[in-house]
């Protein structure tokens, strides 16, 4: 091994030294534990060109243990990306080197990372789309996508569970395109991993179908030749076992859980110097010959992507229609003409809006042939099979149904990695209450800005029997207080048919579909048009300005538009919003804010079956809310309506209150959950 090789991954352990160091926070021990690892499989794998981090077959990776950000920022700035001087503002604010690595942040960071486990999970995604894309365009001769997909894992990561669904379903997938390198160093942050972590991790992979292999991650001999053998298995995922030491060099912290968090304190720093014969002084020292390695590895670099540009080339002249559909699926537009396949419901026929939007996917998806999607084992019940095109099997990735089976962790941070990946648009389902076990990658999903679509059916107590297990409550609320993602709630058909227009062209993060079970009528009929703003006027009132307005989304716009028509009768001038979406309400003018809610009207009466925190803003002082503040019961629909008092009567009534309260002056807003009385059988109060 020449010596500039050993200077060069000794300068990454001197930079997350000494970066961290700098910051007086932050994770030395995992790049100096794998920086050999990282430095083989960067400088002799990594078919990627750094000055472009946007080549389409670039091979992807991931640093899945966030924590060890200096690893790949240290790798970053000596392939040129990163200056010395952003390494020296590691962690600091406005900084390209924040604590965890942040996809959009900062170049060649592949995907955000940092809850362990979501990295794992989403290089699956990754290897998923690269399958898909190079079953859809490769031609003979004409390999266009054919990259792999590598991460660097930690004990964190394995012990995380999702890990386990995301090793699990790569194994059944056969993506053998997948290649992780485990930093198996013992440590984790409460001391050896002895204390929480003894399964037998090569059997544990093997028992998924995966290949495992096994070396010492401080050889680089051994390294070279695991990742080869790596990359020349195709039909299964490789983990590649790295025995490690933690703080590698470092003569007082080497394999001490003490290097995983902490700077390692100047005196230890400059013992590691020392003992790695690096000079003590400067600070973020890098000898000139490790930058004239990578100054070379940098043309090296470059000829992988024109040589690959050739190659496309040629493709594009052979294959002019597919390169058109390159175009679009790469920049994530949609094929000209496809609204046009949007269906028209038969309005005299109530139907749940989960199955309208089970027809309209199935209406556009030939038109969309990048739009690919699956559900966690519930596909009937989400209506999220594509009918006539076949599942994605082992081996064969044309299919355009994903089963994910009952596994929703790793579904939400896969739909993460094909996202992150592109060239795809992905779509997943389940029930609304099992966004729950997604909430993790949807977190990511929001934070990375991703257009990935969930459609979350069985969306309230209505879906009736299966009882308050399966009867989301509180996961409205909880959803909606996720910065950047869009949460569209239709009342109806045209809604749905609407919403999918709005989810497949927004490109500002994820969108969730949340639709019923249960069938409703169709309310809307041409004013659905409007649910891209969020929220719109409904039914107006008799006179204006309106004496109340109620509020509903979903099937809860049904019961406003019953209980209006009798507050009419009554001689209360009543107008409905139908608000199926507050953030692409949120995001209107204050003219049209005022002129669906104007300012002067107090009397709001808000209906929404779910906790109703966060509807104070548009309740005006004197606001009712018809909501849900305990778990549900299993019972018929019908009968939950009438026990939760989703009733005419009950909104009426309510109104009546707020009117009264808005004549009363002076008193105190008000915001009170309605909810029948439980069920005696459940824990009686
Ligand atoms: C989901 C999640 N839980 C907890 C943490 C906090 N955390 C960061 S690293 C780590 C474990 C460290 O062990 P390991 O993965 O082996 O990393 P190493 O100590 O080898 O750097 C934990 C618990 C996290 N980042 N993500």
């Amino acid at each position: 091994m020449s010596t500039v090789e050993q200077q060069c991954v000794d300068a990454i352990r001197v930079l997350a030294m000494d970066a961290v160091e700098r910051a007086k926070s932050g994770h030395p021990g995992m790049p100096m534990g794998m920086a050999d690892v990282a430095f083989v499989l960067w400088t002799r794998y990594l078919r990627h060109n750094p000055a472009n981090p946007a080549w389409p077959n670039r091979d992807r990776f991931i640093l899945s243990a966030g924590h060890g950000s200096m690893l790949l920022y240290a790798l970053l700035h000596l392939s040129g990306v990163l200056t010395l001087e952003e390494l020296q503002n590691f962690r600091q604010w406005g900084s390209r080197t924040p604590g965890h690595p942040e996809h959009g942040h900062t170049p060649g960071v592949e995907i955000t990372t940092g809850p362990l486990g979501q990295g794992f999970a989403a290089g699956v995604g990754m290897a998923l789309a690269e399958r898909w894309l190079a079953t859809y365009f490769n031609r003979p001769g004409f390999p266009i996508v054919d990259h792999y997909t590598y991460a660097i894992v930690s004990d964190g990561d394995l012990m995380e569970g999702i890990s386990y669904e995301a090793t699990s379903l790569a194994g059944h997938l056969g993506l053998g395109r997948l290649i992780y390198l485990y930093d198996d160093n013992d440590i984790s942050i409460d001391g050896p991993t002895d204390l929480t972590f003894s399964e037998h991790v090569r059997k544990r992979f093997e028992a998924c179908g995966w290949q495992v292999l096994e070396i010492d991650g401080h050889d680089r001999v051994a390294i070279d030749q695991a990742i080869s053998e790596a990359r020349a298995e195709l039909e299964r995922p490789s983990l590649i076992i790295c025995h490690t030491h933690i703080a590698y060099g470092s003569p007082g912290k080497q394999d001490s859980a003490a290097a995983h968090g902490a700077p390692l304190g100047a005196e230890e720093v400059r013992r590691t110097k020392e003992a790695l014969g690096w000079p003590p002084e400067p600070p973020f020292y890098v000898p000139p010959e490790v930058y004239d390695y990578f100054a070379r590895l940098r043309e090296r670099w470059a000829e992988h992507e024109s040589k690959w540009n050739a190659t496309f080339a040629a493709w594009r002249a052979a294959y002019p229609a597919l390169a058109e559909d390159w175009d679009r699926a790469v920049r994530r537009e949609l094929p000209p003409g496809w609204e046009e396949r949007l269906p028209r419901f038969d309005e005299a026929a109530p139907i749940a809006t989960r199955e309208a939007s089970g027809i309209v996917l199935n209406a556009i998806a030939p038109a969309i042939p990048w739009l690919i999607g699956g559900s966690a084992d519930l596909s009937e019940s989400n209506r999220t099979y594509l009918e006539g095109f076949p599942p994605v099997r082992r081996g064969d990735y044309s299919g355009r149904n994903i089963h994910y089976g009952v596994r929703e962790h790793a579904m939400g941070a896969i739909l993460n990695g094909l996202a992150l990946h592109g060239g795809v648009i992905p779509y997943g389902g389940t029930f609304l209450v099992f966004s729950d076990y997604m909430r993790p990658a949807i977190r990511l999903a929001a934070l990375m800005r991703l257009p990935v679509i969930y459609v979350f059916t069985h969306d309230s107590i209505f879906l009736g029997e299966d009882g308050p297990t399966h009867q989301p409550i509180e996961h409205l609320p909880s959803l909606r207080a996720i910065p950047n993602l869009t949460l569209i709630r239709p009342a109806d058909a045209a809604e749905v048919a609407e919403a999918w227009k709005v989810a497949l062209k927004w490109r500002e993060g994820p969108v969730a579909l949340v639709l019923t079970r249960q069938k409703v009528p169709h309310v809307t009929g041409e004013a659905a048009r409007a649910l891209a703003r969020g929220a719109y006027i409904l039914r107006e009132a008799s006179r204006t300005p309106p004496e109340l307005i109620l509020i509903a989304t979903g099937s809860e716009v049904a019961l406003a538009l019953q209980a209006a028509e009798r507050l009419e009768c009554e001689g209360v001038a009543t107008r409905v919003v139908s608000m199926p979406s507050w953030e692409l309400f949120a995001a209107q003018s204050p003219d049209y804010h005022e002129a669906v809610l104007p300012p002067g009207i107090s009397t709001c009466v808000v209906i929404e079956a779910a906790r109703l925190l966060g509807w104070e803003r548009y309740l005006g002082p004197h606001g009712r809310g018809l909501g849900i503040d305990r778990f549900g019961a299993s019972a018929p629909a019908p009968v939950l309506a009438e026990q939760f008092g989703f009733t005419v009567d009950r909104v009426v009534a309510l109104a009546r209150e707020a009117l009264a309260m808005d004549e009363a002056a002076g008193r105190p807003p008000v915001l009170t959950a309605a909810g029948g009385e439980r069920p005696a059988k459940h824990h009686p109060e």
